[in-house]
């Protein structure tokens, strides 16, 4: 009995629906053997009404991995682990080290001193800042110093190494990565740096300065896919969140949002991977939607919950929860004095990009979802 057997029939008309008999699945068996098989076998689980993500919404709760990932630190060195990285594992990821969909996620631990060497992958990377100080890394010879709730980019192709200062404390930030995508699609290289590190070949922080004023930009040419603006600070993003908050009502799914783009065409910051902040204001309950493309959620600030799926997970600061594709969702802030951040990584730039996107509201319930018990 072949996998194809097993597969869920549907009698609607002009979908597939063929009853087994001895001589088909003799038939059947003979295909095999010759490293086939027959499309009506299989067209209702690869031809699907909608998405079947096979990914669960999760919860990864920081109180709980806090002290796991710190230890870490005394089970191996970034020399011999390359990165020191605990990833977070979805149910549904079976070998993929998934966390979500095409997305990679895993928290990093370096302690004051350390270093990780440069090397360079087809993966695009991104990672948000979640505690310690004297965090950098390095991208192509540019130096950028991180701090809790920045983000960082490591494009896919460019020479990238992390490290922390001799007199900062103990870091810990979120990886993400299109790791099962390209792993997906195989078109994964790698390759370590020559010298194990990098030279800095401009003034620290110098992406921020060149191409990081609002609305202004220098008279420089830039000819790669990604935002050459390779860090965005928590506070002029938080700044900028508060000040929209106070001349829009927000959409009704997401609040307040902003995505963070690439500053020489507004698009995406990198090819696969897109991020973006979002505000709960005091109270808000934002309406359930769906989409398609995947979302890993951080907390950036404050404490509320969210219903994945009919499931209510609730979170605080530095919690991460992941919403898989065609999975309704809906967020809740839980303080009614304070706002909520979330900080997202998504793959609405692959969606985008090959003309994927799709997204319902929840219609009934004024919106809402019932939670399961
Ligand atoms: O820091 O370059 O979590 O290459 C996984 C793969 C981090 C990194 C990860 C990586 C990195």
């Amino acid at each position: 009995m072949t996998a194809a057997r097993e597969n869920h029939r549907e009698a609607v008309a002009g979908r597939s629906d063929v009853e087994d008999t001895a001589e088909l699945l003799a038939y059947y068996e003979e295909l095999e053997t010759l490293k086939a098989g027959a499309l009506w076998t299989v067209a209702n689980k690869i031809e699907p009404w909608e998405p079947v993500s096979r990914y669960s919404p999760v919860l990864w709760p920081y109180d709980k991995m806090r002290s796991h990932v710190l230890r870490a630190i005394d089970l191996v060195t970034p020399e011999k682990a390359g990165r020191r990285v605990i990833y977070l594992n979805n149910p549904g990821a079976g070998d993929r080290a998934a966390c979500v969909g095409g997305i990679y996620s895993g928290l990093q631990v370096m302690k004051a001193g350390e270093t990780a060497s440069a090397h360079a992958h087809s993966t695009s990377a991104m990672r948000f800042i979640m505690e310690g100080r004297g965090a950098y890394t390095i991208v192509d010879g540019h130096k950028m110093t991180l701090g809790a709730n920045d983000l960082v980019l490591t494009p896919n192709g460019t020479w990238h190494e992390h490290g922390i200062d001799p007199e900062g404390t103990t870091c810990i930030w979120q990886d993400c990565l299109d790791i099962p995508l390209v792993n997906t699609l195989e078109a994964n290289f790698y390759a370590v740096h020559p010298d194990m590190h990098q030279k800095v070949g401009y003034a620290v922080d110098d992406t921020k300065y060149t191409f990081g004023a609002p609305g202004l930009q220098p008279q420089v040419s830039w000819d790669k896919a990604y935002s050459p603006l390779y860090k965005y600070e928590w506070g002029p993003t938080y700044e900028a969140l508060v000040k929209y908050s106070k001349v829009t009502d927000g959409s009704p799914y997401d609040g307040i949002l902003m995505n963070y783009v690439n500053p020489r065409n507004n698009g995406p910051v990198m090819l696969t991977l897109g991020a973006s902040m979002q505000l709960l204001r005091a109270g808000e309950k934002t309406k359930a939607h769906r989409h398609t493309g995947n979302v890993i959620y951080q907390v950036a600030k404050g404490s509320g919950y969210s219903i994945i799926g009919g499931q209510r997970f609730d979170w605080k600061e530095k919690d991460i929860f992941c919403v898989p594709s065609w999975a309704f969702h809906e967020h809740a802030n839980g303080s009614s004095s304070d706002d909520a951040c979330l900080f997202a990584f998504n793959d609405f730039p692959v969606m985008n990009a090959l003309g994927l996107y799709r997204e319902q509201a929840f219609g009934d319930n004024d919106g809402h979802q019932k939670v399961e018990a």
